[in-house]
């Protein structure tokens, strides 16, 4: 898979790709992750990528001009588009599926207090990470792109992913290791009985007490 970023704000990303089990997946050739600086596309003299508002308003709107030309430059018939704006539509663990199987994804990091609409037009999809806002689409592009690209062959062990929180609609059931007591805290008989069985029934339904206790919307799915 391929994966390209646009951003005002390139700096922010030199550290998150480069660490743990993205850059392992980056290295093994598994994905390739670029980061465009939508900046350099500008035809502006001043290097302008934002002006005011048409009608009035306080902040400043992203133009159309260097983010069209930035996507249509790394577009190809394959890539799907997707604008980070708190109005898309709100990200979860199946669109993190959907998307794995992506050849090309564009990510425009939407930024400031707004951008032109007509950007919506190159778009082929609009996330949002959560009801909150951000002071731009960046983190949202990292949150995406890490959920993405852990479920890609071979990035890690297909069993580790199979029992994810979410997957099903359900929430991860409890972890223990060494030692067997902890401060007094025991390790649940079940997992010390070496029946595989009796094990995964009870991991089964802790999972279920737990999605039913934390997380009730997700039984309803
Ligand atoms: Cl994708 N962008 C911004 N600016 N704020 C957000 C978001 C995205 N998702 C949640 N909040």
């Amino acid at each position: 898979m391929k994966i390209d970023i646009l951003t005002l704000f390139p700096n922010m990303f030199n550290d998150i790709f480069n660490e743990s089990i993205i850059k392992r997946a980056i290295d093994n050739k598994l994905v390739e992750i670029n980061i465009h600086n939508f900046r350099d596309y500008t035809l502006d003299p001043h290097n302008k990528v934002d002006d005011t508002p048409y009608g009035g308003g306080s902040g400043m709107v992203l133009m159309p001009q260097p983010i069209f030309d930035c996507v249509d430059k790394i577009k190809t018939a394959d890539s799907k588009v997707i604008l980070l704006t708190p109005d898309g539509v709100k990200y979860e663990q199946s669109l993190a599926y959907d998307l794995s199987h992506e050849k090309h994804l564009i990510f425009i990091c939407g930024h400031y207090e707004g951008f032109d609409e007509r950007i919506r037009t190159i778009c082929d999809m609009e996330l949002s990470i959560g009801d909150y806002v951000l002071t731009g689409g960046e983190l949202a592009s990292m949150v995406i792109t890490d959920s993405i690209v852990r479920l890609l062959p071979g990035v890690i062990e297909e069993s580790s992913h199979i029992n994810d929180s979410f997957n099903n609609n359900l929430l991860d059931y409890p972890s223990y290791t060494k030692p067997r007591v902890f401060r007094g805290m025991e390790v649940p008989e079940v997992l010390l009985s070496g029946n595989h069985k009796k094990i995964e029934e009870y991991r089964k339904n802790e999972s279920l007490k737990r999605t039913q206790e934390r997380r009730p919307d997700l039984l309803e799915k």
